[in-house]
């Protein structure tokens, strides 16, 4: 079976994406190969992020390699978290910590809108493709729900009445930014073409989008 590591410190992440890609690639931790590297991730884009993580695998151990750079977008806060959000309230903070100073900096406003955004960025067979995913909705005043991770307890999806941490792993994992940027990533893995001759970046094949 064809592996491929996933670039991430993040358990949830790999957890939603093993559960959303095809079973017949084996998705692997770092941590399965007792590989504790602190990935730099110093781009200003989530595409250079992601990109930026996949690559410093391939380069250091020359597997196949998956990152996921993601985070959450709030309209009235310019943008912010932004590719900021695993650290929104310092270097060193947690989610309870960085949904708490959301929360904070959100008082008061009432444009709401946000959107979660997600870049998937595989080193495959030596050659490099990118899957986006968005998903558009608004920010609770106060946390909803026990599952998910991060900002999912104040995050509520357009169309839906429960935040994320209230859906089942099955529902967000449906919808979710993640879930849109695996399909993409699924059908070309599963496309077998593009698995023996990968499409080449330059010609604007696969579904790029740097
Ligand atoms: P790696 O870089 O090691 O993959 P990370 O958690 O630092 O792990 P990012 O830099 O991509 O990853 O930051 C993503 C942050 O955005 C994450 O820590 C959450 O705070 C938030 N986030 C991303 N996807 C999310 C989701 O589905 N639900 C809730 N919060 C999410």
């Amino acid at each position: 079976m064809t592996e491929i590591v996933v670039a991430t410190s993040n358990d949830h992440k790999l957890q939603e994406l093993r559960k959303i890609l095809p079973q017949s690639f084996n998705f692997k931790g770092m941590s399965e190969h007792n590989w504790m590297d602190e990935i730099p991730e110093t781009g200003s884009s989530f595409s250079e992020n992601a990109l930026q993580k996949a690559r410093y695998l391939f380069n250091k151990y020359h597997v196949n390699a998956l990152a996921d750079d993601s985070g959450l977008e709030v309209e009235a806060l310019n943008g912010k978290p932004g590719i900021f959000s695993a650290r929104y309230a310092g270097p060193a903070a947690d989610s309870i910590a960085n949904l708490a100073k959301l929360l904070d900096d959100m008082q008061g406003v009432s444009n709401r809108k946000a959107r979660f955004v997600t870049v998937l960025a595989l080193f495959f067979n030596g050659k490099e493709f990118l899957f986006e995913g968005s998903i558009e909705g608004h920010i609770t005043e106060a946390p909803s729900g026990q599952a998910g991770f991060g900002y999912d307890p104040v995050f509520i999806p357009k169309g839906y009445s429960q935040t994320f941490a209230q859906m089942s792993a099955t529902q967000k994992n449906h919808i979710s930014h993640r879930a849109i940027a695996a399909g993409k990533l699924f059908d070309f893995l599963t496309a077998s073409p593009h698995v023996s001759a990968s499409p080449d970046l330059s010609k604007g094949e696969g579904d790029i989008s740097l």
